[in-house]
């Protein structure tokens, strides 16, 4: 599974200040201790309603270039925010997000084409979050076929079907879980998630993150946007891939013992 480290982002409230202060190294140390600890690509965000978004966004994927290759997930609701991310990309990268709302697939389907990246697809629409694994198969259906209108396959939409937190939803677990199903049911498809709003208002976060981890990897998830230096999520990721056989001879599971030895 394809570890996107979620570290560097202005909703964090160490991030938002570094990025108001224009504090490259604690930028650059966030970037690598993601790298350091095996993240796959790193998603970036500058932030929300600033006037500043798109100047913030240039800067975060210069700097964090400065110090590695490893590919950025361009992370913004503004589609001049995300281009001006591109713009600056070294690495094939991946647009997050689109969804089925018809401005935004017009928007940023264009994007996707001219710099040639791999983009994240929310399954939602204009009528908002859907509650179903269904409706959410069925948003990711229409999706599929606005791409095909812009001659982007499959292959390179990962859909997100949208984790929401089970303490006021119970049921949404098993409705994200069935959903991811679905839509692996679909040859060539592939998805992502964020995990952390499972486990929202809730004791011990972590261990619900893990373990959702491990089941929603058995359901097909290729991706996880994650903090990769969590160390109780890395095992659990470790684990998962060695038991589902994702790991031959299990040997990144060894590894990660040898490094993290947990008990
Ligand atoms: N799907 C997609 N993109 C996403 C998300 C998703 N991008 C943003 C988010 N969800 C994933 N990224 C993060 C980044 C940081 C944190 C959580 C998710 C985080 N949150 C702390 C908290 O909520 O407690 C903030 C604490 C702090 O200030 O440091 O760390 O689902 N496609």
């Amino acid at each position: 599974m394809l570890i996107i480290g979620e570290r560097i982002n202005a909703t964090r409230k160490a991030i938002g200040e570094a990025i108001e202060k224009k504090d490259i190294k604690f930028i650059q140390q966030e970037t690598l201790n993601q790298v350091h600890a095996g993240a796959d690509f790193l998603d970036i965000n500058c932030g929300m309603n600033v006037k500043d978004e798109t100047v913030n966004m240039e800067w975060l994927v210069d700097i964090v270039q400065e110090v590695t290759d490893v590919p950025l997930v361009i992370d913004s609701p503004s589609s001049e925010v995300i281009e001006c991310g591109l713009k600056k990309c070294n690495n094939k990268a991946i647009i997050n997000s689109i969804t089925g709302e018809k401005n935004r697939i017009e928007q940023i389907l264009p994007l996707v084409k001219k710099y040639n990246t791999d983009v994240i697809a929310l399954t939602m629409d204009d009528k908002g979050m859907p509650q179903t694994a269904q409706e959410r198969f069925d948003i990711a259906k229409i999706i599929i076929e606005a791409a095909k209108g812009y001659d982007i396959s499959s292959e390179r939409i990962y859909f997100d079907a949208l984790v929401r937190p089970i303490s006021t939803e119970p049921n949404q677990a098993k409705e994200f879980l069935e959903a991811i199903r679905l839509i692996k049911s679909i040859p060539g498809s592939k998805t992502a998630c964020g995990l952390s709003n499972i486990s929202f208002g809730l004791p011990n976060r972590k261990l619900l993150n893990a373990v959702f981890l491990s089941m929603a990897l058995f359901a097909g998830l290729d991706a996880a946007i994650i903090d990769p230096t969590d160390k109780q999520m890395i095992s659990s990721l470790r684990a998962s891939e060695a038991l589902l056989s994702q790991d031959e001879y299990c040997l990144n599971y060894i590894k990660a013992f040898r490094e993290t030895k947990p008990h």
